[in-house]
């Protein structure tokens, strides 16, 4: 008869993890945590994953797509645990992908959102300094665009860079906000290398339901196998610079193989409406009259919106060779190609 395995599942492969660089990331069911956790293993890392909650919904399909995980059971928002995360997983880099990410729902949940996606870098942060490894690890935090805030007087010109200025229109934004200049401080105070890449919005297959671009293309095929009549949606006119990201996934990690820490734009230099987005789509399964498809709600508009977004990635391109690989009109149609083929088969 078969030993029966009662090894907690968050310590299994520690010790056959041998010489291997390990990283320790944050935000592993989530899309970026998903992308990125595929790239380190295939640069033959050995990849430690934060799950968060006593019985998370995504953990099974996380240990199915992603077998060679080391699960941690940690949450941003308990240092206790991070602490523990980071002596379980000794990284080399971390890459602080967790975070309350949507922009409405950080609206209806301000103060969760500062705890985790503000206050939550902090903990992880000073988990590093008490353990020691804010000398032994690289660390990659995930800041955004949405620092900016596209107002009037504060329009992104040629495109928002690292030195623009900042206008966060949310508690998301701001709680980020807090989180970038935080691990910019800890840079400066105690020599840590942190670098932050702001990355302008990133979409693709694993992108969450809730975000426009998914939603939309999520409906664009059921409506085109008949199994949808409409999509509902909020503000149509407001322009982001939508990159695939899978291409972003890799700058994260560009930044940390960098000689110096520093911060990042990621960005595609362009920007499009949502109308434009939804037209494209729909084009692709040939529908043309697409606006008979569409509906609007105010539960989907936000009470301070973001007009538009436009990043300038030249210092990334220029420094560290990042180049994306994606254009718009790729990103839209391996989505709704995605879509269509999840749909054909439920
Ligand atoms: P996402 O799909 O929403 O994933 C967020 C992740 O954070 C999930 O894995 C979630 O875990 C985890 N998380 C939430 N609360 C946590 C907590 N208390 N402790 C530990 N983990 C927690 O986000 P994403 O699109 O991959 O983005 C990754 C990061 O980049 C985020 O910080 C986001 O704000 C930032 N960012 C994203 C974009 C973009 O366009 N995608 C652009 C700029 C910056 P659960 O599954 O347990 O909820
Ligand atoms: O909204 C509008 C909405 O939620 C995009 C996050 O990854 O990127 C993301 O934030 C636009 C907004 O992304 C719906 O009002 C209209 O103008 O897809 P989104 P976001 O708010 O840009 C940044 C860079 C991040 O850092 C964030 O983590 O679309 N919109 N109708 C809608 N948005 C949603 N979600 N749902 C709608 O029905």
């Amino acid at each position: 008869m078969e030993e029966e395995n009662d090894m907690p599942n968050e310590l299994e492969g520690v010790a056959l993890a041998g010489e291997r660089p390990r990283a320790l990331i944050t935000g592993i069911t989530g899309q970026d945590g998903g992308h990125l956790a595929e790239l380190l293993h295939e640069k033959g890392y050995e990849v430690f994953g934060l799950l968060r909650g006593q019985r998370n919904a995504r953990r099974e399909a996380l240990e199915t797509e992603f077998p060679f995980i080391n699960i941690i059971e940690a949450d941003l928002t308990d240092q206790t645990s991070l602490i523990e995360a980071v002596l379980t997983s000794e990284p080399k880099e971390i890459y602080n992908l967790g975070a309350v990410s949507h922009v409405g729902y950080s609206f209806r949940n301000p103060q969760l959102t500062a705890d985790i996606t503000a206050k939550g870098v902090l903990n992880l942060l000073e988990a590093m300094r008490v353990t020691g490894y804010s000398s032994k690890a690289r660390f990659y935090q995930a800041s955004t665009s949405e620092m900016f805030g596209g107002l009037d007087y504060n329009r992104p010109g040629n495109g928002y860079n690292e030195d623009s200025l900042f206008h966060p229109r949310s508690p998301y934004g701001v709680a980020k906000l807090y989180a970038h200049w935080i691990a910019r401080n800890y840079r400066e105070s105690y020599g840590m290398f942190i670098s932050t890449g702001i990355l302008f919005n990133h979409e693709g297959e694993r992108r969450g339901l809730e975000f426009v671009t998914r939603k939309i293309t999520n409906a664009v095929a059921n409506i085109h196998l008949g199994k949808q009549e409409f999509v509902t949606l909020g503000d149509l006119w407001p322009k982001r610079d939508w990159g695939y990201a899978g291409d972003y996934v890799r700058g994260m990690w560009q930044m940390l193989q960098h000689d110096e820490p520093d911060d990042f734009v990621l960005a595609t230099g362009e920007t499009h409406s949502i109308e434009e987005f939804l037209a494209l789509a729909f084009a692709v399964v040939g529908i043309t009259d697409w606006k008979r498809h569409v509906r609007q709600d105010k539960q989907f508009m936000r009470p301070a919106e973001v007009d538009i977004l436009l990043g300038d990635p030249s210092k990334a391109e220029r420094v560290l060779g990042w180049k994306r690989e994606v254009d718009f009109a790729g990103l839209v149609t391996r989505m709704v190609r995605h879509d269509l083929d999840l749909a054909g088969r439920s």
